[in-house]
């Protein structure tokens, strides 16, 4: 029996990485499932290159989306997301207020990376989109993954030692960066357009890959159209909107959700504009569909 990392997931075959870089096509014992990228999972080696997973070791974190239908796992023992946004095509504020939501509530630290700045018509445009997330305190870094150079300088503070996840809509560049900062990668990437056409993401599966010295993990993830968080209690939303906090104190009642209760502390911030207005309205959506996930 032996310890390793699950680096690629295809439905229920594995790809783990053993501590001598070996790879092994591994596959969960009887019908569970429910193993993600970034787990580390106990092994019956079988042959010369399979084995059999046993076990699913305590993770540190897992990040997921889920809705009334069904819920999907992005990755495991995270330490930080890299939310990818472009100058073109537009991103969803709704979608990147949501993966902030998920990486706090899961106590993942959140990045924002703008990228395709040399698309310089818009990129004012997606700066002020931005700015009333970069006023939390998420860092924004600004970057055009076509730069090879500059990319791994501009990220290579934030990525040194730690596995990161890069997670963003189809066609904002997570591929192209990835191959920036992972050569050997060869990630296939593809005009948006095109991946549009042929209606399906250009990356199909989420896989873990190795950055060159001085080291760390980055996890590349198929766009995603989608993010819902019905998983989460109130208590975990809360925590996605850290600016309720300063406000949240004023709230006459412990229990208070924030919406219709006489003496809310956030209703009367975003009343007063403390609070940006898209921001409560994302947590008024995220609220109501995990009431109505609670009566299912
Ligand atoms: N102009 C410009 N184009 C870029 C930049 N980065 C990526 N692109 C292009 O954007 C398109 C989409 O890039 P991908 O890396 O495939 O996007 P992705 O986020 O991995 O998409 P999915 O795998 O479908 O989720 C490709 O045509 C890239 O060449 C950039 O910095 N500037
Ligand atoms: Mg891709
Ligand atoms: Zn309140």
């Amino acid at each position: 029996m032996t310890e390793g990392r699950i680096i690629a997931a295809h439905g229920r075959h594995y790809r783990v990485e053993f501590p001598d870089a070996s790879v092994r096509q591994c596959f969960p014992r009887g019908k569970k499932a429910g193993a993600a990228v970034g787990d580390y999972v106990r092994i019956t080696l079988q042959g010369q290159d399979e084995g059999a997973i046993d076990a699913v070791l305590p993770r540190r974190n897992l990040l997921y989306r889920s809705d009334e239908m069904r819920s999907k796992q992005f990755a495991a023992n995270v330490d930080q997301l890299l939310i990818v946004v472009a100058v073109e095509p537009t991103f969803s504020d709704d979608l990147t207020g949501r993966a902030l939501a998920g990486a706090w509530s899961a106590d993942i630290v959140p990045l924002i990376v703008l990228n395709k700045t040399d698309l310089v018509d818009g990129l004012a445009a997606a700066r002020e989109r931005l700015a009333p997330l970069q006023a939390l305190d998420v860092p924004v870094v600004e970057l055009s993954a076509k730069e090879p150079q500059a990319v791994r300088e501009r990220l290579a503070p934030y990525l040194t030692g730690k596995t990161s996840l890069l997670l963003g809509q189809s066609g904002m560049g997570k591929s192209t960066l990835l191959n920036a900062l992972v050569p050997e990668a060869l990630a296939a990437t593809q005009e948006y357009s095109t991946a549009l056409d042929m209606g399906r993401h250009t990356t199909t599966s989420t896989r873990l890959y190795h950055l060159p010295e001085p080291g760390g993990d980055l996890i590349d993830s198929p766009g995603f159209q989608a993010f819902g968080l019905s998983h989460l209690s109130r208590e975990e939303i809360v925590r996605g909107f850290p600016e309720f906090l300063p406000h949240i104190e004023h709230c006459r009642f412990y229990n208070c959700s924030h919406r219709h209760e006489p003496g809310c502390g956030v209703v009367a911030a975003a009343r007063g504009g403390q609070i940006a207005p898209q921001r409560y309205a994302l947590y008024q959506r995220i609220l109501h569909e995990h009431e109505t996930a609670q009566r299912y």
